[in-house]
């Protein structure tokens, strides 16, 4: 029985891969770098990208956001007036708690990816699932804020592990939170050592502009993998 069921899940998984390939293709032959970008809920990723898009020094961004239910998210990116393409997994995907590669392949469509430079996909607010599910995705970033507590990477070390880049956020909150950096910062070490990471605050945009020249970084036209 335990067997069957690791076979299923790693059926999925393939089926999923196969379905990302497609995905990477077609980010590729419009050279846009696609950043899939996680976290539990409200760690401030909408924040950090509504910090941020805005000011892409001649990078075209747009957005693929991913929620439960509702365009809250959408119609907070749109006011900065980038494309933003809504999936909702309550809509027709069994209220999914992650993307996968077939939600983002029908949702592909409706984003005009040879207008961009650099695809951003919000992620479902979730620490487990969507670091199983890629997506055709160039860069994993994954944020965690200090409101979390310490323990996190410990306790979720497959999302902390996937990530090529972790933002620390809400930093403007450490002198009011029993929250030892750097506790955290070893215990992140210790589940994916020396993994990149930002010490950023989308509430005063302190390390905000080290974000913003992360994502200009990658989405620079020689920054796209062949
Ligand atoms: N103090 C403080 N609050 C923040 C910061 N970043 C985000 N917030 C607040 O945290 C809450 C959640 O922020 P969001 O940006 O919506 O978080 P999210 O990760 O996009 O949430 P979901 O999409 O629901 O998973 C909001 O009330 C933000 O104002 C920060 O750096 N400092
Ligand atoms: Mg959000």
């Amino acid at each position: 029985m335990h067997r069957v069921r690791v076979r299923i899940v790693e059926d999925v998984l393939d089926a999923n891969d196969t379905i990302a390939r497609a995905n990477r293709d077609d980010f590729d032959a419009n050279a846009v770098t696609v950043v899939n970008l996680m976290s539990a809920p409200g760690a401030g990723k909408t924040s950090l990208l509504e910090r941020v898009l805005g000011g892409l020094d001649g990078v075209r961004a747009g957005v693929l956001e991913g929620d439960v239910q509702g365009s809250l998210d959408a119609e907070r990116l749109a006011t900065l007036h980038v494309p933003v393409t809504q999936i909702e997994t309550g809509n027709g995907f069994g209220g999914e708690c992650h993307l996968d590669a077939n939600m983002v392949r029908l949702s592909l469509p409706q984003v005009p990816l040879e207008k961009l430079d650099l695809l951003v996909i919000e992620n479902v607010g979730n620490l487990v699932c969507p670091a199983e599910f890629r997506v055709g995705e160039h860069h994993r970033v994954m944020v965690c804020s200090v409101a979390e507590g310490e323990d996190k990477p410990l306790k979720y070390p497959l999302m902390f592990r996937a990530c090529e880049l972790v933002l620390v956020n809400k930093i403007d909150l450490l002198p009011h939170l029993d929250y030892d950096l750097d506790k955290f910062l070893y215990n992140l070490d210790a589940v994916h050592p020396g993994v990149e990471r930002l010490l950023v605050s989308a509430k005063t945009s302190e390390g905000v502009e080290a974000w913003r020249d992360w994502l200009t970084r990658v989405a620079a036209p020689e920054a796209v993998p062949a």
